[in-house]
């Protein structure tokens, strides 16, 4: 996204969230992106994918907050894939129009339709390629992140060892070392998890506007960095070694049917080694499709900002709060 648009979009929702109770209320980052890019506040946030249509152009419904240009494809005229019949046409879209779930998809006897097997299957392909998949360089290089690993040495023994994935190599023990800033207010670390796609297609935009509101909240950010095949613990070893007061740990998450895209932010005040899971905190389905890369970047922003005031975060920030 053009940085202009990020950096007012940031702006207005950190301002807007400070002054709401109701922080990360969706209607206010609709109202700020309407009022930034003048178009009229969609009606809903997630784009359910339609199951049961042929038509490339039908496939995302039209609640859609944001189309993909498709290709245009040569397609036959085909009866529509689902229920042919149905008993209660208006409660059953009704439903389908309420989860991206494949439901009402009609079978063929025992079998499923051609149909939604193979858009199963290459759903199922695209959940692969993003696990599988390496990020784009480019992508590291243009946000200037260095690359680090952890004891992990394929995605084979990534996906079977989630201990390895956890801890850090020595070498990058030492090149975190040698190139980080210490003791910052907050650390911000990316890594492509269970999902490299996530990361190329989000993490530019949320790197962005939360740079930006953390800057407009006057905060001291470290030196980022990548953590190639990095599991969500590997921020304790990160702790350790940076001592930083908050720690944001932007991942592809394992992805699902529906979207294979997704990112999250995990956070953690002071991680450390046995830091405990409920002391974690995480935004997730983070993508153009769920939370928008923009509008979550500046949000993580406003969640640091609470982290440090009570100094704590999780379980322990809640009971905190009271
Ligand atoms: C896999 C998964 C799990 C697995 C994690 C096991 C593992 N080793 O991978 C299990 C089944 C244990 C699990 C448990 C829970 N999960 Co879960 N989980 C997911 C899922 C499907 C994928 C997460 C992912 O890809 N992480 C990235 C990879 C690289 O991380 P990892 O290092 O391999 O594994 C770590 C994280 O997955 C993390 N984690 C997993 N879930 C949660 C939830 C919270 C609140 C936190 C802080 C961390 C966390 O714990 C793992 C160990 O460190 C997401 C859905 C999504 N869209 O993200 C939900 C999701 C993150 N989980 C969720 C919840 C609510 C929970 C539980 C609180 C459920 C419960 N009531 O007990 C627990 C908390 C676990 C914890 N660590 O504190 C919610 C969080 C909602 C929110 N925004 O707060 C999500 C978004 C699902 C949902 N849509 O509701 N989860």
């Amino acid at each position: 996204m053009n940085p202009e648009l990020v950096e007012q979009i940031t702006k207005m929702v950190v301002e807007k969230l400070q002054t709401k109770a109701a922080v990360g209320s969706e209607s206010t980052v609709e109202e700020v992106r309407t009022k930034v890019t003048n178009e009229p506040a969609a009606s809903v946030e997630v784009k359910f994918w339609n199951h049961r249509s042929n038509n490339v152009e039908e496939k995302c419904n039209s609640d859609c907050t944001e189309s993909e240009p498709e290709k245009e494809i040569a397609v036959e005229p085909k009866p529509p894939v689902g229920l042919e019949n149905p008993f209660n046409k208006e409660e059953l879209d009704l439903l389908i129009s309420k989860t991206p779930a494949r439901i009402g998809v009609g079978r063929a006897g025992l079998r499923p339709k051609t149909d939604t097997w193979l858009k199963f299957r290459f759903d199922h392909a695209a959940a692969v390629d993003a696990v599988y998949g390496d990020v784009d360089p480019k992508i590291l290089e243009s946000l200037s992140l260095f690359k680090v690993n952890t004891k992990v040495a394929d995605k084979e023994v990534y996906v079977r060892r989630p201990d390895f994935g956890r801890k850090l190599s020595d070498e990058a023990k030492q090149l975190i070392n040698e190139k980080c800033k210490k003791s910052p207010t907050v650390q911000i670390i990316v890594s492509d998890g269970l999902s490299s796609k996530a990361v190329e297609e989000n993490v530019e935009d949320v790197y962005l506007s939360l740079n930006q509101s953390l800057q407009s909240l006057g905060l001291d950010v470290g030196t980022p960095f990548f953590i190639e095949k990095g599991r969500v613990a590997a921020m304790d070893d990160v702790g350790e070694l940076l001592k930083p007061k908050v720690i944001v740990y932007l991942i592809g998450e394992r992805p699902g049917l529906v979207s294979a895209e997704s990112l999250s932010a995990y956070l953690c005040y002071e991680p450390r080694q046995g830091t405990i899971e409920a002391d974690r905190m995480v935004i997730s389905n983070i993508h153009k499709g769920g939370i928008p890369p923009v509008e979550a970047g500046a949000y993580i922003g406003t969640v640091v900002q609470k982290i440090l005031k009570y100094e704590a975060s999780g379980v322990s920030l809640v009971n905190k709060e009271g």
